[in-house]
């Protein structure tokens, strides 16, 4: 048989690296065969030796691309079957399955409470002009909320990151007409040093209702109505005196955790007279509420969380638990 289609021959059938090195060795190898037939040229005539040395150049490199080529398909068929390995004695790989974090669950749980008291949801934009976040809301020009120490200023004039979800109040009343009831709830952004309850960002949900006669006591009426549907319990709410530029009077709220502790988780009032006017509705015509919560404060109270900064940590064995 003649050598090249034996050596063609002999390779295709080898099924392991090891049978195709065997091979190598036997064809290739300085004492293999090939080599062998240089050596028997030596005794033609130069005009024999050149051709015949031509012709078993050629088969050497023939020879060396079956080679290759076949190792090629061999470790290829062997990454297959490594692949392929299956080993039904290890324990199955569990799917992590993601769930929504605890404070969208909250507020989705405030809007639904919300809304079956007759309230819309409204969204408003988390990058505020000075004017929507401060003046329309009656805050002096020289109110120390303004400051940088508080306020995270833009590079563009006057812009901020908003601090409350309040600038929402004035948008929502200059393009809709009274009578109205909307909760907004948002991130908003405060430059201030972080400790268990104060983070740099967190969630408010602003509550705003207009109408020709409503009082303290419907306010009152309203948030109790919520923190109880809210913890499904009958809740302490406490209103204290508090003072914001945009409401008139101003009250903060505290609520009593199980734990017995007070915690501040809202800031109140009913909207000063100026506010309405800046949303260019007549003080004499309509009166109304406002309210902010801190979502992520009514969030600790629910869950018992000690540190605020836990929400924002993504420590997955926290989240894990809602
Ligand atoms: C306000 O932001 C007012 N806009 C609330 C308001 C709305 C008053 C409508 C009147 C009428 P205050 O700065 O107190 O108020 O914040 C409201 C709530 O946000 C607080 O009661 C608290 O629960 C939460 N809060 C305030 N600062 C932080 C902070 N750094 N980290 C987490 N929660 C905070």
């Amino acid at each position: 048989m003649d050598l090249k289609k034996q050596i063609k021959s002999e390779i295709e059938k080898a099924l392991s690296l090891k049978e195709l090195e065997q091979l190598r060795i036997k064809y290739l190898a300085k004492k293999g065969k090939i080599n062998q037939l240089f050596k028997e040229i030596g005794s033609l005539s130069q005009a024999e030796r050149k051709k015949k040395g031509q012709e078993i150049n050629k088969l050497k490199e023939e020879t060396e691309k079956f080679f290759k080529e076949k190792k090629v398909q061999i470790e290829k068929k062997i990454s297959f079957k490594e692949d392929r390995f299956i080993d039904i004695s290890l324990p199955g790989k569990k799917l992590q399955r993601g769930h929504i974090h605890p404070l969208s669950q909250v507020l989705e749980k405030c809007e639904d409470i919300f809304e079956r008291m007759g309230f819309s949801v409204v969204e408003g934009p988390e990058i505020e002009n000075e004017c929507y976040n401060f003046d329309a809301l009656n805050f002096p020009k020289d109110h120390p909320a303004r400051d940088i120490q508080d306020t995270l200023w833009l590079k563009e004039k006057r812009r901020l990151m908003r601090t409350h979800t309040s600038p929402v109040q004035v948008r929502y009343m200059e393009k809709n007409n009274p009578p109205l009831r909307i909760v907004v709830p948002g991130r908003v952004f405060r430059n201030e040093a972080t400790d268990v309850s104060h983070e740099v960002q967190f969630y408010q949900l602003e509550g705003l209702m207009i109408e020709k006669e409503t009082s303290v006591v419907d306010f009152r009426a309203v948030i109790q109505n919520f923190f109880n549907e809210f913890f499904g319990r009958k809740v302490d709410v406490r209103m204290r005196p508090g003072f914001f530029p945009f409401t008139e009077p101003s009250f903060e709220i505290d609520i009593r955790g199980e734990n017995g502790k007070w915690l501040e988780c809202a800031g109140a009032g009913m909207v000063h007279p100026n506010v309405l006017k800046n949303a260019k509705l007549n003080p004499k015509d309509w009166q109304g509420f406002a309210f902010g919560f801190g979502i992520d404060r009514l969030s600790m109270i629910k869950y018992n969380i000690d540190d605020i900064r836990l929400f924002y940590s993504s420590d997955i064995r926290f989240l894990n638990q809602f």
